[in-house]
């Protein structure tokens, strides 16, 4: 990421989550519904635990908005957790009387396998593993989708949407249409799983009610689609601008996420070249596509580490939650002796939580690869270089046609 930066902070039981998004243009029509709206949809999902009955994600702008607009500076946004009431002893940044002689309650020893606990606390020399859990915590992604959902109303601006719609969950496969439904996300957001899929989804929810019974967590695939895109976002010249491998890396650092596939992903390796590669032809008028048309998207939207105008197809793989209530054997950090792994409070399964971060990855991602090569100060200005790039894919077109006999 280079003209985008986003820096997040905050516990799960802190006080809040905060959110600080730089480079931006000024001018991009911004309200706190825009952010709650895409807070809200991260909430939801079936197989999620108490918690999310006791948080209600609401933003407040604490920089970089006026009158609804941006600035031009950094944004940077706030979301209070409303269990910080419940955790203020345990949490409290100020050291307290008894730290010394009880510690503080709730410390966590024994690791759970799968979770940062045991890596973290090695790593950071620390003897309670809360103060790695705590911010290992997939609580952080709530300040992550509230940048994303920044990102949207850039991209939103420019005629680019994001979607997502969950095609897996532990073991059981969704059969989505073909097309995808225009409004992806109104669609998708109908389902209490995010899936299109409604026998596959009714299959999943006795999955996950099964799961619960056992005290056991499960994972799953989400797909998230962008629309809209002019082609040559990104670049082939250098490793660290091919997009596919910038949309890698967001995708990876989703807490939980141990897979990521564009287009066939996977699939691509057992096929022979004339089943993997899109054939090209002509599309007179497909501006963004520069001027032409792939039959199929097998690429899933790019070539050469640059988008092709055609959808960016990602599809993520989330394992399940390091926290089962029927807890895995670990090593109590304390005593070096063996132990069941402390089982916190936590959700059965989150991939429709999913789906919507890796939405707003994708959105981080993608608008700083507009700001690359359509950046600007305002967004009348990103606005005026981006037309100016899809002028000169027609103009380009319209030189190619003049100059052939039969035009
Ligand atoms: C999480 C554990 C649960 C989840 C949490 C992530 O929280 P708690 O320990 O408070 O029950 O609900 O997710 C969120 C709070 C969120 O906003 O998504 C964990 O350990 O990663």
């Amino acid at each position: 990421m280079r003209l985008l930066r986003l820096t997040t902070a905050g516990e799960s039981h802190g006080p809040a989550l905060t959110a600080i998004l730089e480079g931006l243009p000024a001018g991009v029509p911004l309200l706190a519904a825009h952010i709650d709206q895409e807070l809200a949809r991260r909430q939801l999902g079936y197989g999620r635990g108490r918690r999310m009955q006791i948080e209600s994600d609401r933003v407040t702008f604490l920089g970089g908005v006026r009158a609804g607009e941006t600035l031009g500076g950094p944004v940077a946004m706030q979301v209070p957790n409303r269990d910080w009431a419940n955790w203020q002893a345990i949490m409290d940044p100020a050291p307290r009387a008894d730290d010394d002689t009880e510690g503080r309650r709730r410390q966590v020893t024994r690791v759970r396998p799968g979770h940062a606990d045991l890596t973290g606390a090695l790593k950071y020399d620390r003897t309670d593993a809360r103060d790695i859990l705590e911010r290992a915590s997939a609580r952080e992604t709530t300040a992550r989708v509230a940048a994303g959902a920044v990102c949207r109303q850039l991209l939103a601006h420019v005629g680019i949407s994001v979607g997502s719609h969950l095609v897996h969950l532990g073991g059981i496969d969704a059969a989505p249409p073909d097309p995808l439904p225009d409004e992806l996300n109104a669609a998708a957001d109908r389902s209490p799983l995010r899936t299109l899929d409604p026998h596959a989804e009714a299959a999943m929810i006795a999955r996950i009610d099964a799961a619960k019974r056992e005290g056991n967590t499960l994972g799953g695939i989400c797909e998230v689609v962008v629309r809209g895109l002019p082609v040559g976002l990104g670049s082939h010249v250098s490793w660290d601008r091919r997009l596919d491998g910038r949309l890698g890396q967001a995708m990876l650092s989703i807490p939980a996420v141990k897979g990521v596939e564009i287009g066939l992903g996977f699939e691509c390796a057992r096929r022979t070249g004339a089943e993997v590669h899109d054939e090209i032809a002509a599309a007179p008028g497909r501006t963004r596509a520069g001027h032409v048309a792939r039959h199929s998207n097998r690429a899933g939207g790019t070539e050469g580490g640059m988008t092709t105008g055609e959808p960016l197809v990602i599809r993520v793989a989330m394992k399940p939650i390091a926290t089962l209530m029927r807890p895995l054997g670990t090593v109590d950090l304390a005593t070096g002796d063996a132990a069941s792994a402390a089982a916190e409070r936590s959700d059965v399964t989150a991939v429709p939580a999913m789906g919507v971060i890796a939405e707003a990855m994708a959105a981080l991602v993608v608008a700083d690869a507009l700001l690359e090569k359509c950046g600007g100060d305002s967004l009348v200005e990103v606005q005026r270089n981006l037309d100016g790039y899809l002028a000169a894919l027609d103009t380009r077109q319209a030189a190619r046609d003049a100059g052939r006999p039969d035009a």
